[in-house]
């Protein structure tokens, strides 16, 4: 047996993986070096974060809450989508999910004993107006008052995010969803009723997560909610409606909320990255940034839709009149990004100055097939907010990987992989930090195991593993990493 294994012999690992509530090891006592010998450095480096650096996880309402037909909320486009036969695997639904609306104390206690500062959940709008517009229902609004107080009670900061793609099915029914400005004027109605009533305790939103997910691929290709193809020039217009959903959101937040409520958003662009850091490649890299998030991202921190954007959809460009451009890019206190995979970029001769650098196939994913390993995202996420945007603050609002986890014999979850991908993106994280970069904080996506989407739960990306028959959470490996990350404030 080698020394390494002799170190950590399986019945001692356990141990330490299971101690859950331990208290953590004091980051100097864990960075002596172990054996007797002179140390290559007087200065170990521990890649120490900002002591007001917000550690966080995240979830989404319909991933995790269930109760989907409890105290008079209606269905969402998610609910019928996924009781259509054949959209999701195994025919999953949230119909239960996590019971988090039931269990979400036991939830709280969860990230207690993670030592996360802050959570990012999201509102299901179809509990608080679960016909999209006119009556709140108390009972509904009362839910999310009762997790944002239980939160405080125990020390976590809420992040609310008022859209995470559960639109109130009855809005698609009446007039097409998103296709009709008349559902980014109800979207507004809401987030400033839910900021009326939440901002005596939430001081944070975001309005909206990740437009591609509910527009490009809700109305485009069809593949997530409500699965609708309406083609050219309907999704631009579709697109259009999203981001003015998004501004006249925060203009009704900004009126509705106590004064310094702070507003943002939390978007997935395409996150680029420069092949080989040369200056050409990182040029290249920032207008690829600019001009391959030009119909999201870029209009809504730049007020304008990029010419090479409306050049290259000729008639199919959105029609729109200035001041709604205006209205996309209101002023935001912070930009949040949910970054997964990376697109890597090299200059070129071309018109557009930059290329795509294809994958080979024995690029490393992680479980799910799209989730290309590219720890450089997270120093370029924030670098490309400030120096393309001036972003002054940033948050990665999401950050994780899906695991093949399964509990082992002794009742332990072992994802070195996780622990591997969230390590090698913090690195990165501070290495954007020591240089200056705005990164203000980190969600780990996610808390727990949920429903992920069209991969049902046969996807797992928590800290904590849901046994989803008997409710039970496990904390896996990666949940005792990222305790002791929080706990020395440093990569672990
Ligand atoms: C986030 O989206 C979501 O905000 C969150 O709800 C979700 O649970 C989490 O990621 C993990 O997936 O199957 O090849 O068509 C991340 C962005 C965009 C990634 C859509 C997956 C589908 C790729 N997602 N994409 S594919």
């Amino acid at each position: 047996m080698g020394f390494s294994q002799k170190l950590f012999s399986r019945r001692r690992f356990g141990k330490t993986v299971g101690a859950v509530a331990a208290a953590p090891v004091a980051a100097n006592q864990l960075l002596t070096p172990l054996a007797s010998g002179a140390a290559p450095s007087a200065k170990p480096n521990y890649y120490a974060f900002p002591n007001n650096f917000v550690w966080a996880s995240a979830t989404a309402s319909y991933q995790i809450e269930g109760a989907a037909a409890e105290d008079g909320r209606k269905p969402s486009v998610w609910d019928t989508y996924s009781h259509t036969s054949g959209k999701v695997a195994n025919n999953d639904t949230g119909d239960v999910a996590n019971d988090d609306y039931h269990l979400y104390k036991e939830d709280i206690q969860l990230m207690k004993s993670l030592g996360v500062k802050a959570y990012r959940f999201s509102v299901a709008w179809p509990r608080v107006f679960p016909d999209g517009t006119g009556q709140p229902n108390e009972k509904g609004i009362a839910f999310y008052e009762r997790v944002v107080d239980e939160l405080r009670a125990n020390g976590i900061e809420p992040y609310a995010t008022l859209f995470h793609w559960d639109l109130p099915q009855v809005l698609e029914d009446k007039q097409g969803g998103w296709q009709s400005r008349d559902t980014s004027k109800a979207f507004a109605d809401y987030a400033g009723f839910v900021a009326k009533r939440l901002s005596d305790r939430v001081h944070n939103f975001f309005t909206i997560n990740e437009f591609s997910c509910f527009i490009d691929e809700g109305y485009g290709s069809g593949t997530k909610a409500p699965g609708k193809r309406v083609g050219q020039p309907k999704l631009n217009e579709t697109r259009h409606n999203a981001l003015m959903a998004h501004g006249m959101a925060v203009q009704a937040i900004r009126a509705a909320a106590k004064p310094k409520t702070k507003v943002g958003i939390a978007e997935n662009p395409s996150l680029c990255v420069p092949v080989v850091e040369t200056r050409p490649n990182i040029e290249a890299t920032q207008k690829a940034m600019r001009e391959l998030n030009a119909h999201f991202l870029t209009a809504v921190l730049e007020g304008k839709y990029t010419d090479n954007y409306l050049s290259s959809q000729g008639a199919n460009a959105p029609k729109y009149k200035a001041e709604e451009m205006k209205i996309i890019s209101s002023p935001l206190d912070f930009v949040g990004l949910n970054i997964y995979a990376p697109t890597h970029i090299s200059a070129d001769n071309s018109r557009q100055g930059f290329a795509v650098v294809p994958h080979p196939s024995s690029y490393p994913h992680m479980a799910s097939p799209w989730l290309f390993m590219g720890p450089e995202i997270a120093y370029w996420a924030p670098r490309h907010l400030r120096e393309i945007w001036k972003v002054e603050n940033v948050y990665i609002t999401e950050n994780g990987c899906s695991s093949d986890d399964r509990v082992a014999a002794d009742g332990h979850v072992y994802d070195t992989d996780r622990v591997m991908y969230v390590r090698a993106h913090l690195v990165q994280a501070h290495r954007a930090i020591s240089e200056g970069w705005p990164l203000r904080g980190y969600f780990l996506w996610s808390l727990m195991d949920n429903f992920e989407w069209n991969d049902g739960y046969g996807k797992r990306f928590g800290l904590y593993y849901v046994d989803f028959k008997t409710q039970k959470r496990i904390p896996k490996l990666s949940a005792s990493f990222y305790r002791e990350v929080i706990a020395r404030n440093g990569v672990a």
